[in-house]
């Protein structure tokens, strides 16, 4: 079969974000849109000769049709084969569980994660390399020079590949498998957690309630929760892949997930809730009446790690990125193992886990994640959860009041102004930045600025530098103000503000975040006028 070469013009603003190239629907749909970062991508990984390459996505709609468009382009550019998830799904973490257990190429991984879906939503592609971990920026930045130059691409002429049997077929002699998305995966959490006593915790009578949010852990929260471990059938809800989500953000927070929240404070509601995103790599957890903000989960789970199997005999070494809270360094500490701090985005976790300095990873945004795949997995979080209840026989309030005592409370919150003026927010930026120097010493309200500085990384394993990561301002009383520009967003510029303070007064350990954050807050708005830059009286999201 002879490739048709379609030539091609360069398309502006193709680079690839925090996680892959996220924009709206209708802008992939553009004719040579998808198309052309595709090549590019094949052409910034060297080719795909001979190559075989996991393809899935999150269902979120095109995910179909970009996915024929792909396999086209995969067989013209002479791909051995491709691995797709039947009817194109592949949740991020077991597409990265795919690529490493099949030792393929890479992935293609098909998702706005969390961000709402549908013709006038948005739309995401990233490539995964061979370790399952989301490109390095070494790699982003080469596919993003080629889709600067592109001027053609490769596509096979053949008809759609029936994405809903399994099984083997072929598309202009590159091989299709169609596999199930879900099986692969349940059998490495069934590696990793005891199983037996989470069944017998859920037939001892503890309730939980899943809310898959109308996205992709539908099918393996359900098989894994309810057909594996025994919980009620009914746990899961709104487990169905929609490609519109239902209409809502597959977002797992308090805001977004608030019909769960409400279960979960209701006087009658289940022992434990959860929640994940679109493609399955995020987790909100909240126990009864018990909201467990993710930098405090993973400080828990990082303590609790070793009560299941697959981590029993502890940690090599944790690492979050920066904006995280310091609540998990703490636990680093008491163990004696390293602690690592990265820039947002799991493919700055990829070496430190490839090179075992780290086993446990996890992120503020409601990411955590271990060396068993290499991106977050929002079940995976989920299933240690419960295997540390299980083992502990305690309620998740009761860990989280354990777990304070023991190593204090960093209060922590982010706030999020999403869809701000570029010109703005990139201005509030550059002024912070020219105030490094003076900042120190300056007093707002009880807080006195110790430091400020713009956050770079030193990557200890390959020894690449990112610089750029965030602004830091920290105060004398130990507390801290992070200020970012999202680099996931498709509308203006989201302006992220992390707050954090650490509390280690017994008596002061059970107040509202916000609350407690207050002096944080003020003197964040005050050093980087956000209200008057931003126009807005506060923020969007609250997390
Ligand atoms: C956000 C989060 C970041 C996360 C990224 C991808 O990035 O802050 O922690 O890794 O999303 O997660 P940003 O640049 O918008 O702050 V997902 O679940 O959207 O793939
Ligand atoms: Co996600």
């Amino acid at each position: 079969m002879t490739p048709t070469i379609v030539p091609t013009t360069p398309i502006e603003g193709q680079k690839p974000g925090t996680s892959g190239l996220r924009k709206k629907t209708r802008v992939f749909m553009q004719p040579h849109y998808l198309e052309n970062y595709v090549q590019a991508i094949f052409d910034g990984i060297g080719g795909v000769e001979g190559k075989t390459l996991v393809v899935g996505g999150d269902g979120r709609y095109f995910n179909d049709r970009a996915i024929q468009v792909i396999l086209r382009m995969a067989a013209a550019n002479g791909a051995a084969a491709c691995i797709v998830g039947e009817a194109g799904i592949l949740s991020t973490p077991a597409a990265s569980h795919l690529i490493r257990l099949r030792g393929t190429d890479g992935g293609l991984i098909l998702s706005a994660s969390h961000n709402p879906g549908g013709p006038d939503e948005d739309f995401g592609l990233k490539y995964n390399g061979p370790n399952g971990g989301p490109a390095t920026e070494g790699v982003t930045d080469r596919i993003f020079e080629r889709t600067k130059v592109i001027d053609s691409y490769r596509i096979a002429e053949a008809q759609d590949v029936d994405l809903n049997r399994i099984g083997e077929t072929s598309l202009a002699g590159m091989r299709v498998e169609i596999v199930d998305p879900v099986s692969d995966y349940a059998a490495l959490m069934e590696s990793l957690f005891d199983f037996d006593a989470i069944r017998a915790l859920f037939a001892g009578g503890f309730r939980m309630r899943f809310d898959a949010m109308h996205a992709v852990t539908g099918p393996y929260a359900t098989e894994i929760l309810e057909n594996r471990l025994g919980a009620a059938k009914g746990t899961v809800v709104n487990g169905t892949p929609k490609p519109d989500f239902g209409g809502g953000h597959p977002d797992p927070n308090p805001i977004w997930a608030k019909d769960l929240m409400d279960h979960m404070y209701a006087a009658d509601g289940p022992d434990f809730g959860a929640a994940s995103d679109g493609d399955g790599d995020r987790n909100m957890i909240v126990g009864k009446g018990c909201y467990v903000s993710p930098s405090d989960s993973l400080a828990v789970l990082a303590d609790l790690a070793h009560l299941a199997p697959g981590y029993k005999d502890g940690l090599a070494g944790i690492a979050r990125s920066m904006p995280t809270s310091c609540a998990v360094d703490r636990v680093a500490a008491a163990k004696g193992i390293s602690c690592f701090e990265t820039p947002t985005g799991w493919k700055f976790f990829g070496n430190l886990l490839d090179a075992g300095q780290a086993t446990i990873c996890g992120e503020e945004s409601a990411g955590t994640g271990s060396n068993h795949v290499r991106e977050k997995d929002g079940l995976w979080a989920v299933l240690l959860w419960l295997n540390i209840l299980a083992a502990t026989d305690k309620q998740v309030a009761a860990l989280m009041e354990d777990h304070w005592s023991r190593y204090g409370r960093n209060y922590y919150s982010r706030h999020d102004y999403e869809a701000v003026d570029s010109a703005a927010a990139n201005g509030l930026m550059a002024d912070l930045r020219a105030r490094f120097a003076t900042l120190p010493g300056q007093e707002f309200g009880p807080l006195t600025v110790a430091t400020a500085d713009e956050f770079a990384y030193d990557d200890p394993v390959d020894g690449s530098r990112s610089t750029g990561q965030g602004i830091r301002i920290g105060f004398t009383s130990g507390g801290r103000a992070v200020f970012r520009l999202s680099g996931t967003g498709t509308e203006g510029a989201t302006l992220r503000v992390y707050l954090e303070q650490l509390e280690t007064d017994p008596a002061a350990l059970g107040r509202d975040a916000q609350e407690a954050l207050a002096p944080v807050i003020a003197a964040a708005d005050a050093i980087a006028g956000i209200r008057e830059r931003t126009g807005r009286d506060g923020p969007d999201v609250i997390t």
